[in-house]
């Protein structure tokens, strides 16, 4: 357990990313990041670091290469970033470097070289591949801390329906517990639990549970009383249980490290699927624990089996959320072999995405809380992380009305779309903000559900190649330097260029473009790229570029689903992966190649097959062609 540093250069031009997920990126600058998962407390802002996710898995973006630096050590360490300075043709560059110091723990690290797409593909191969969460997690979600009781979220349903508004899922928060305690449901606000989630079902709408993994050290709660008689929980060590408190009050904590541990806590899951509950969300497993004083979380004295090594909570904290997300994601295909589980968890470690994904945490209420959101989804999509995605309105407060549009409409193009706020903020349903709000917010909530197949399709490609659907805009040219420090824009797949309102009064805004021709997609307007355009941004929409070429499978006015194609640039083809959406359990689709190319004046779509190229399998919707 002695501590001890590896220092590394990188070349002058090279950008870090990377490190789990950090508010202050995504490019990571000059500065200390810590590496120790930390709920920050109250809510955070750019400048809060480090924060609920870290991981010493650093990407390294530079002329020469990309590369991913993992070192497999889960002990408390920082890493000290500095980049380099070009010398401006003086032949005088300055390397850039990265100092790992660690508090203990082996030096064993992995390094993958290539391009941003080898790079990861690489790193899925050696940590797995992302679940696939089910195509209704891919929808609308919607939740709040205090919805109160049952005939208040009938009513937001209702409200939601009554408007048209498109809406997946309902996530209840720890008010729905009896008393704050895992796997328990207060009768009084939630009568017959299981009839309320059956009926929300029918109308096309799931039900997500908190799952928080302190337990309430008190007789009479059943899943302590269990615990303690089999020793699930972490002990000190003098052998008595680690006691903490926590929202229930004093508390004990499993001790997720063992498989044995892991087992028992899965199979509790019966009990939330009992209730109805279709996903789960897991909170406070950094883990916190209330101190008056001192880290708010288990005493580094605290002993854990870590997987039968032993060893104490300076090891085991950094991945004691992975492991709860193991225990459930396990336990849940143990119960439901048929449907694939839809986990995410707030804390995490390098390798959680085979388990499920992760959102923001309590991300300030603000334009810089909004710039922090896109941060943490940019940065975790390139640690291996791709499903993840803020509070929508932020967690604290209550945000102006353009502040939640601006959010709303940057939320429907990452994975994980979801409203969400704390007990004493303000409200987040889409019609609280005014009639002109609404309608905008309707907008999105059908373009969200138009696109649920291209969505599913990400999903599907994440898992296979690595590739995190929110990218970088860098991610397929990364030898074009001014596009590393872009940090206001995003490319969700292939196909789209998102370029979110992150400040107040804003109706055009600077666009960054990769190389190639761009449509935006409202106006069907086009753009060369690379260089930087200035795109209208009205308070109706935020920019949404095509690339040419690009092939979208979408859901069709009638509901079933189609294919949309962007022309391709005269003389060039396009082209693009397509996964078909078979279901919510474990068939595997095949991944559809296609080529979009001119013939004449005439766009030609094929799907590129063993024996030739053969007719798309779904109805075609041509769009960018000229006009006239
Ligand atoms: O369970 C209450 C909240 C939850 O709403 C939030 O999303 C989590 O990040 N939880 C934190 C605990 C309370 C934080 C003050």
């Amino acid at each position: 357990p002695g501590r001890w540093a590896v220092r590394s250069e990188v070349p002058a031009d090279a950008r870090f990313f990377g490190l789990g997920g950090r508010a202050c990126g995504p490019r990571l600058r000059d500065g200390a990041y810590r590496l120790w998962n930390t709920d920050p407390g109250g809510s955070f802002g750019p400048g809060d670091d480090p924060l609920y996710i870290t991981m010493p898995v650093q990407l390294v973006v530079a002329d020469a290469a990309t590369h991913l630096m993992f070192h497999d050590n889960s002990w408390d360490g920082t890493v000290l970033l500095k980049e380099g300075e070009e010398g401006a043709g003086s032949g005088h560059d300055r390397a850039g470097t990265s100092e790992l110091r660690m508090d203990g723990g082996p030096l064993r690290c992995w390094a993958m070289v290539g391009t941003p797409e080898r790079v990861l593909q690489t790193w899925a191969s050696l940590t797995g591949g992302a679940a696939v969460p089910p195509g209704w997690a891919l929808g609308h979600q919607h939740a709040r801390w205090g919805f109160g009781d049952q005939r208040e979220v009938r009513r937001i349903v209702a409200g939601y329906r009554e408007r048209d508004l498109p809406l997946d899922a309902v996530h209840l928060d720890i008010d729905h517990l009896d008393g704050h305690q895992v796997f328990t449901v207060d009768r009084e606000r939630f009568p017959e639990l299981p009839r309320f989630a059956e009926e929300l079902r029918r109308d096309g709408v799931r039900l997500v549970s908190i799952v928080d993994p302190a337990v309430k050290a008190a007789r009479g709660n059943a899943v302590y009383e269990a615990g303690e008689g089999l020793d699930m929980f972490v002990r000190d060590p003098s052998g008595r249980p680690v006691e903490g408190l926590v929202w229930p009050g004093a508390c004990v904590f499993p001790d997720f490290t063992h498989a044995r541990v892991r087992k028992w806590w899965g199979g509790l899951y019966a009990e939330r699927l009992a209730q109805g509950f279709s996903g789960f969300w897991h909170d406070m497993n950094e883990p916190v624990s209330f101190a008056a004083v001192g880290e708010t979380t288990l005493p580094r004295s605290a002993r854990h089996a870590l997987e039968g090594l032993g060893g104490d909570h300076r090891e085991a904290h950094n991945v004691y959320a992975l492991c709860m997300a193991r225990a459930a994601h396990e336990g849940l295909r143990e119960l439901r072999p048929h449907e694939r589980p839809f986990l995410f968890s707030r804390s995490g470690w390098a390798g959680m995405q085979r388990y499920g994904g992760t959102w923001s945490g309590d991300v300030a209420t603000g334009w810089p809380g909004l710039r922090a959101s896109l941060s943490l989804v940019l940065g975790l999509g390139l640690c291996g992380v791709p499903y993840s995605g803020p509070d929508v309105g932020g967690f604290t407060g209550s945000p102006s009305p353009e502040l939640f549009l601006r959010w709303f409409q940057l939320g429907a193009w990452l994975p994980l779309f979801r409203t969400h706020a704390s007990l004493d903020a303000g409200r987040r349903e889409p019609w609280e903000f005014g009639p002109e709000v609404l309608e905008h917010a309707r907008v999105v909530l059908r373009e969200r559900r138009r696109l649920r197949p291209y969505f599913v399709s990400l999903a599907h490609l994440a898992r296979r190649t690595g590739a995190p659907y929110v990218r970088p805009v860098w991610w397929s040219v990364p030898e074009d330097r001014s596009l590393r420090d872009c940090e206001d824009t995003f490319l969700l797949g292939d196909a789209f260029l998102v370029a979110p309102v992150l400040g107040p009064g804003v109706d055009r805004r600077a666009v960054r473009l990769p190389a190639g021709r761009w449509y935006d997609t409202e106006t069907e307007r086009v753009y060369e790229g690379p260089g930087q355009v200035l795109v209208d941004a009205p308070l109706s929409r935020i920019p949404v570029l095509a690339r040419a070429g690009a092939v979208v499978p979408v859901r069709a006015a009638d509901g079933g689903p189609e294919l949309e194609v962007w022309a391709p640039s005269p003389g060039r083809t396009g082209g693009g992966l397509v996964v078909a959406d078979v279901g919510d359990g474990w068939q595997e689709a095949e991944a559809e190649r296609y080529v979009t190319r001119w013939e004449g004046s005439r766009v030609v779509v094929e799907r590129q097959g063993g024996d030739g190229p053969r007719e798309p399998s779904l109805p075609v919707r041509l769009r960018g062609l000229p006009r006239g």
